[in-house]
């Protein structure tokens, strides 16, 4: 006796009953009828616990729960999520899958309107069904389906009755399709995407393909509609009309990502009209580039998951427009859908607000890897039409959008014929558009050599061509598909990277990885990640790397990735009294922006107005002369030129600053304390100036009214996952080494406290236990009866090898909520995630200092700070400091897995930083570059403290 009884879930081959792939489109006068909301649901433990009784008309579901559909029945109170990155969380035996499969099937009993029309057909059609479906209507079994982020549909119109329709859906959350998906991501089953009933009237559309390309040089437009059912093309604005298949040719505005131009047009057949939105646009390899409309293009994009904190992949439409317009206001010019066709929503969103997308089909074998790739399917002839399949359904459905310009075969599965086929295919059926595909060095099948998380280094080898490969390789251009990895605080390196992507020709740019946190909101933890749900197994955080948090707040590394891709260049050379503009733009002249120069004196401006700026076309730069300067004082002077958009666009507002350039005009002057006032020693206490300290120990105990304590050297963050990096690097991983060396627990030495001539002197000594490496310090107070002046001096002893996670000094107050500053700002930043902060007066509270990384670390520090004002107290710089204050101290920081670990104390903990270590992206990527580590040798600093009021 067999207990495989449901064969079809372990069956390699795609499906069975379904209609051959097709555009998908909205009709302008077909009827349809949503089948989204509320459906019967019942979940049973294995694909075969229930017969399809369900199914018959009649079948009471009156206990059944209720589901929402679109949804996951695992973010509706049935069954938990599990998070994986590339591991199976289940037994890897292709194509078998466990017995223990949750199995969801839904029920939905549906009248015809009333004016549905009697003739003709209708079909249904599944979006997203993750990830096998078995599909009844009225009682008969019409087939099934796997390809869980495609479209399936099924001819119905023959089992339809005006009323009471029963519309059974067996889902299993395991299938052999589940080998196929296993991207890094939630596994979350269930008719995720939307349900609907087309009707077909005779003589309907059914599958149409809009070849509309652009010749930059003659300026002219060539559009041909082939349509399996013949009919006429209309596109009003061009004054065309033509009958399918016939190519016309009129002069046109192009396509781009940075000018979306679309042109209304309808298909319209015997039986059914067709909305278009025709972009004109040319994608080619040319010269050993990728070129739209004749010109290399670069890439400054985005990974985008669909991501929502309740609904998971379920997305509505004003969260694919929310992602959108955040990317578009984030200077984000390009999107690869990873790892699947996203909902066809967003690309027709692409389309209108202008952004080029890799597409890629949902495909991903990733956990083979785990047995050297044994098994792969993508090099199986038995998967291939599996393969084969997924390929059509992705660029049958996409093929219409201008904005897609590649295909991408999918993520991190290896190698093998599989994939070959599925290129062949793609060629065969679209070369208007290029292949890519990460997965394979030797680029046989692509058209452009990709790779991921490489560092800086070899990117800059590959631009010059330096990075050996084989013929067809060393002929293509450069991507990094995915890099500056997002977990956490970070990416680290961006800025360097996109001077390197500027530098040569050959690199098109590349994708951040990655666009949100998919962390889960969660009554426990605020929000939850891999792990929270008791899986067995697990990658924790990892599913936490976005560049937006799970409630789609932008993180530093957006504002941060924002800054560093602007699409103008403005470097201001305060001294001539001149800015350089520049135009990074790949089509666009300037007229879409406005300037404006500003000077500020100590961060406060002084001068404005609007700067003249010739619309340079792409590529151009000029000098422009600025308005003279204030006359010189006392204070700091900068100026700054900003770029906004002149006028309302469709996604951003006039006055929206894309662009901007700070620049020095005259220095800061250090502020200097005559060390007037002498230490006065008491009983117990020392008064030197506003200051009294512990006479015993040296600590600081109070300035003026303001108790402080605790006030040492510090040189410990809570490391970041950057810091921590990802298990199989092979790199250093310094926040491991911090931790094998004891950083976290330093203790302190008190050697000698000297109250002489006008300082006070306080001498330690800072190591961790078990370890012969130090940092003696030295704190050397003085004041000049109003002011205090602190200079810290310290010098490695011992053979330090790795770098420190952070140098300065820390202390607690006791009252403090408002903070106010001058420095960078307003959001946080380090050594390597700094060219976003911009110089000037910034407010703000403590709790609002604060970035929320769902797995709390390191976060928060206010670069290039030249005077903090907090609790009662002033700080001053010299040199400038790093700024960093929350309610929790470092090491309860450390500790916290979630934000709701962190409960704030009486105390807010204030860190003076000297100098802070790099971010990096070795969480999935390189570790800070050289230059950002922060090396142990001799260093002073100073801070002059006054009590405020
Ligand atoms: C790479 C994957 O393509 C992506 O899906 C994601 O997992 C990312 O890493 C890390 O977040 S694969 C990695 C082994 C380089």
């Amino acid at each position: 006796m067999s207990f495989r009884t449901a064969d079809y879930v372990e069956d390699v081959s795609p499906g069975s009953g379904t209609l051959p792939p097709r555009a998908w489109y909205a009709s302008s006068d077909a009827a349809s009828l949503s089948l989204n909301g509320s459906w019967h649901f019942r979940l049973s433990p294995t694909a075969d616990a229930e017969d399809a009784a369900f199914a018959e008309p009649g079948y009471d579901s009156g206990g059944w729960a209720e589901v929402s559909v679109p949804g996951h029945w695992v973010l509706q109170g049935h069954g938990s999520p599990i998070y994986t990155n590339h591991r199976y969380p289940f037994p890897v035996d292709p194509p078998r899958v466990p017995t223990e499969n949750p199995t969801g099937d839904h029920l939905r009993v549906f009248d015809l309107p009333a004016d549905w029309p009697a003739d003709g057909g209708c079909v249904l059609r599944f979006d997203g069904v993750e990830s096998c479906a078995r599909v009844w209507l009225n009682g008969t079994d019409i087939g099934g389906f796997k390809g869980s982020r495609l479209p399936h549909e099924f001819a119905v119109g023959q089992l339809l009755r005006p009323r009471g329709n029963v519309l059974a859906v067996r889902v299993h959350q395991w299938s052999a399709g589940s080998y196929l998906e296993d991207q890094d991501q939630w596994w979350l089953p269930g008719i995720f995407r939307d349900v609907t009933l087309l009707h077909r009237p005779a003589g309907a559309v059914r599958d149409f393909f809009v070849h509309a390309s652009y010749d930059h040089v003659s300026g002219a437009g060539t559009l041909r509609v082939d349509s399996d059912v013949p009919g006429r093309v209309t596109v009003p604005d061009l004054g065309v009309d033509v009958a399918t298949g016939e190519p016309v040719t009129v002069p046109v505005e192009p396509w781009t990502a940075e000018t979306p131009t679309l042109y209304d047009g309808v298909l319209a057949t015997e039986g059914e009209r067709v909305p278009l939105r025709i972009g004109f646009r040319t994608v080619a390899l040319a010269d050993g580039l990728i070129k739209v409309n004749g010109r290399p293009v670069l890439f400054k994009g985005v990974n985008r998951h669909e991501w929502h904190p309740r609904r998971g992949r379920a997305l509505d439409r004003e969260t694919m427009r929310a992602d959108v317009l955040l990317m578009k206001r984030h200077n984000i010019n390009a999107v690869r859908t990873s790892h699947y066709p996203p909902h066809p929503a967003f690309l027709s969103l692409c389309d209108e607000l202008g952004l080029w997308v890799i597409d890629e089909c949902d495909l991903e074998t990733h956990g083979f890897t785990e047995q050297g790739w044994r098994d792969n399917p993508v090099d199986d002839d038995r998967w291939t039409p599996a393969l084969l399949d997924r390929a059509a359904r992705t660029v049958e459905r996409d093929k219409n959008h201008p904005s897609v310009l590649i295909w991408s075969l999918g993520n991190e599965a290896g190698t093998g014929r599989g994939l070959t086929a599925m290129a062949e295919w793609i060629r065969g059926r679209d070369s208007s558009r290029l292949v890519h595909y990460e997965g394979d060095l030797t680029c046989r099948d692509t058209d452009v050599y990709s790779r991921m998380y490489a560092a800086h280094a070899e990117v800059e080898r590959i631009g010059r061509g330096l990075d050996g490969g084989t013929g067809r390789r060393r002929r293509l251009p450069f991507i990094q598909c995915e890099y500056g990895h997002a977990m956490g605080n970070g990416p680290g390196g961006l800025a360097d990277y996109q001077r390197i992507f500027e530098s040569y020709e050959r690199l098109q740019g590349g994708f951040v990885w990655e666009w949100i946190d998919h962390g889960i909101e969660d009554e426990r933890y605020g929000f939850a990640y891999g792990g929270d749900f008791g899986e067995e197994l697990h990658d924790g955080n990892f599913v936490c790397d976005g560049l937006l948090f799970p409630d789609r707040r932008p993180s530093p590394g957006l504002i941060e990735y924002k800054k560093v891709i602007e699409p103008v260049g403005i470097d201001g050379d305060g001294a001539g009294g001149t800015v350089r503009i520049v135009n990074k733009q790949d089509f666009a002249d300037l007229s879409a922006f406005a300037f404006t120069w500003a000077y500020q004196v100590d961060g406060e401006t002084v001068e404005s107005g609007d700067l003249p700026v010739p619309a340079l076309a792409p590529g151009e730069s000029a000098e422009v002369k600025l308005p003279p300067p204030p006359p010189a004082g006392p204070g700091e002077t900068q100026g700054t030129v900003r770029a906004v958009l002149a006028a309302d666009t469709a996604w951003g507002p006039r006055g929206h600053v894309v662009a901007w350039g700070r620049f020095p005009v005259t220095a800061r002057q250090m502020p200097s304390v005559a060390a007037t006032a002498r230490p006065v020693t008491g009983e117990r206490r020392i008064t030197l100036g506003p200051a009294a300290f512990d006479a015993r120990t040296g600590a600081l105990t109070a300035i003026g009214a303001v108790p402080v304590t605790g006030l040492r050297l510090d040189v410990w963050r809570a490391t970041t996952d950057n810091d921590d990096g990802a298990a199989w690097q092979t790199d250093t991983r310094y926040g491991l080494l911090w931790r094998r060396l004891g950083l976290h627990r330093m203790r302190h030495r008190l050697d000698a406290v000297e109250a002489e001539g006008d300082a006070l002197t306080v001498r330690t000594r800072v190591a961790p236990a078990a370890r012969e490496v130090g940092l003696a310090t030295v704190y050397r107070w003085t004041s000049d009866g109003g002011r205090l002046r602190l200079t810290v001096s310290v010098s490695p002893e011992g053979d330090w090898t790795v770098p420190l996670p952070r140098l300065g000094i820390r202390f607690g107050l006791s009252a403090a909520d408002r903070v106010r500053w001058f420095g960078g700002g307003p959001g946080e930043a380090y050594p390597d995630t700094r060219s976003a902060a911009l110089p000037g007066r910034w407010e703000s509270t403590v709790d609002d200092l604060q970035t929320p990384y769902v797995r709390p670390q390191e976060n928060g520090a206010r670069a290039d700070v030249r005077w903090a004002e907090i609790g009662g107290l002033r700080v001053e710089g010299d040199p400038e400091f790093w700024f960093t204050a929350r309610r929790w101290t470092t090491e309860h920081l450390d500790a916290a897995a979630h934000l709701s670990d962190l409960t704030p104390g009486d105390t807010v903990w204030v860190n003076l930083d000297h100098g802070q270590h790099g971010i990096g992206s070795q969480s999935c990527g390189p570790g800070p570059l050289p230059r950002y580590r922060l090396r142990a040798e001799p260093a002073e600093f100073s801070f002059v403290f006054s009590p405020l009021g």
